[in-house]
């Protein structure tokens, strides 16, 4: 295939690029971090979004690599901003079956000097249901750490409620879905989001709403409790030159 024989090509050809989306306090609308984005600029077809290529890379075990360089260049951008603010890297089901997890992430860390509590790993729902003996084993180390584990896409997935409670998680991120149904008007849409908080505020983690577009979205999910926010009402995500100087007017 020939996306395959490109993708291939890429990592070398330094066609990748993240790019980082904030998310903020809820009560302060500080921004707490951001989350790196990958993209792959084709040299003929253009921009491709990670739903393009992510699937084919998880396939080849590409991913492998590709997720090597996010990490590394995710950590040593944050390196340059203000070191109270975290970098959340999301994580694919296969990076957790190589044994170098782990030991990639803790070369990250040392390589870019930043501390490890400022780096927030996203795993989905799908990547803890797959090996979960291995995926609890090396989450378990990574916490040790003191790096933290957000659930991702809360909501999408079939996990149950008493195994969410013992997997070390510190964050829970609802899923867009939901928090596009959020309007004022109807006590109906709260439900969800509500109960979502709630889950997460008894489990003693912190809630972040993904997809946050509107005015009334925040509101709502301040109403509700909802500790961190991230969505298009307060960024895009931005290439690395166009954070840089957003987050150094924070320090
Ligand atoms: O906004 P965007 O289209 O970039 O993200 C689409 C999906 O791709 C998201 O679910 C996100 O988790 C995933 N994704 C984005 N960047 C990465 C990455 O670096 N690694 C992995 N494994 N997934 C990513
Ligand atoms: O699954 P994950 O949460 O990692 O996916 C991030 C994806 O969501 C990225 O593709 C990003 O571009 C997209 N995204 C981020 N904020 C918004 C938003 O406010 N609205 C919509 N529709 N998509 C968003
Ligand atoms: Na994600
Ligand atoms: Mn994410």
């Amino acid at each position: 295939r020939n996306l395959e024989k490109d993708l291939r090509k890429a990592l070398a050809r330094g066609e990748f690029e993240l790019h980082y989306q904030p998310f903020v306090s809820v009560e302060t609308g500080r921004i707490c971090g951001y989350e790196a984005l990958l993209r792959w600029h084709h040299p003929e077809r253009g921009l491709v979004l990670p739903g393009e290529f992510i699937p084919l890379a998880e396939e080849t075990g590409l991913i492998l690599p590709m997720g090597e360089w996010v990490l590394r260049t995710a950590c040593a951008e944050a390196a340059k901003w203000p070191s109270d603010l975290k970098i959340a890297i999301n994580l694919s089901p296969a990076q957790f079956r190589g044994k170098e997890l782990v030991s990639s992430i803790v070369g990250a860390l040392a390589n870019s000097g930043i501390a490890s509590h400022r780096l927030e790993l996203e795993v989905t729902e799908t990547v803890i249901m797959h090996d979960s003996g291995a995926v609890f084993a090396a989450l378990g180390q990574l916490r040790e750490l003191g790096v933290r584990i957000a659930l991702d896409d809360f909501g999408t997935g079939y996990s149950s409620l008493s195994f969410l409670q013992k997997f070390p998680f510190d964050k829970v991120k609802i899923d867009r879905s939901f928090v596009s149904e959020l309007a004022s008007a109807t006590e109906e849409s709260r439900r969800i989001a509500r109960a979502v908080v709630r889950f997460a505020t008894s489990l003693g983690k912190t809630s972040t709403a993904e997809g946050v577009e509107t005015a009334e979205q925040l509101a709502i999910l301040r109403e509700e409790g909802c500790v961190e926010a991230q969505g298009y009402y307060f960024s895009r995500p931005l290439q690395a030159s166009r954070i840089a100087p957003l987050a150094q007017r924070k320090a």
